[in-house]
């Protein structure tokens, strides 16, 4: 049996070299060992996915393998979900999340989504390319208490300024949080944000904070 450590270092490595059969089993194998879906998203999958943006940053990868990588991230993030839901009676409140328009990463979003879900917060996943607009209609049908937005471009950005906006507008009901590579603690405040979180690590502790 293999010990932990090794476990996860395997999920990391199935995220690395894009190997989606890896992912599978590597995932598997770690959930079966007893490790927490929100340890194996953070110590090994997730760290597969920081190196594959390393690389990608230092030209020393391209986009069909960045895709590629994105995809066996996905299988281990779909073995994992299911068991990160939480329990109705230990619901803390309703988050909706998306990436914000024009951006199409959506693997952070999925990583906080799981790890929101496994906090028992309910999380309605509105996917991503999700304007403003969009944001405002599903938490009111939703009745949430929290509007989150990932953006992973500078020139998106701006549209979580936008979204801090329409919430104002529509009589500042919702928090919002925000993250995503470009986006930053200094740059929530700038624009009104409610809160800011550099991983998902940490996103049940400020989405708990939020709605408390
Ligand atoms: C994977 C990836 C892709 C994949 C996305 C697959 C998918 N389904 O999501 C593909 C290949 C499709 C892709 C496409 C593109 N990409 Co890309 N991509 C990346 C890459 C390598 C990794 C992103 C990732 O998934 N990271 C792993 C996750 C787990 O981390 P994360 O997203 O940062 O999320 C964590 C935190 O940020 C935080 N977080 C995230 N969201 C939120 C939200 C809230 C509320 C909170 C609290 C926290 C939080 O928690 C998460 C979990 O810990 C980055 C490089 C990088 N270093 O980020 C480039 C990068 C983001 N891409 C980039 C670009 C330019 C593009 C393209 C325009 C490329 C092209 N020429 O076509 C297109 C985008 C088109 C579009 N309209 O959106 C640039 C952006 C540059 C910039 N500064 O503007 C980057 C930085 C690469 C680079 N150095 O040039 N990309």
């Amino acid at each position: 049996m293999s010990d932990k450590k090794e476990l996860l270092a395997a999920c990391k490595k199935a995220v690395e070299t894009w190997d989606i059969a890896l992912a599978k089993s590597a995932t598997e194998a770690a959930s079966k060992a007893g490790i927490e879906p929100k340890e194996i998203i953070a110590e090994g999958l997730g760290r597969g996915m920081e190196t594959i943006g390393d690389r990608f940053d230092r030209a020393e990868i391209y986009l069909p393998q960045v895709v590629a990588a994105s995809k066996a991230m996905g299988v281990g993030l779909n073995i994992l979900m299911p068991k990160m839901e939480g329990k109705p009676s230990s619901m803390k409140g309703t988050v909706v999340f998306g990436t914000v328009e024009g951006d199409i990463h959506e693997i952070g979003k999925n990583v906080c989504c799981a790890m929101l879900r496994g906090a028992g917060f309910t999380v309605m996943d509105l996917g991503p390319d999700v304007s403003p607009q969009t944001f405002i209609e599903a938490a009111e049908e939703n009745g949430a208490q929290i509007i989150a937005g990932s953006a992973l471009m500078t020139t998106t950005l701006e549209v979580q300024r936008d979204v801090v906006v329409a919430v104002k507008e529509n009589g500042g009901k919702y928090k919002t949080m925000f993250g995503g590579a470009p986006c930053s603690q200094e740059w929530c405040d700038s624009i009104g944000a409610d809160g800011y979180s550099s991983n998902g690590a940490e996103i049940n502790e400020l989405a708990t904070r939020l709605v408390g």
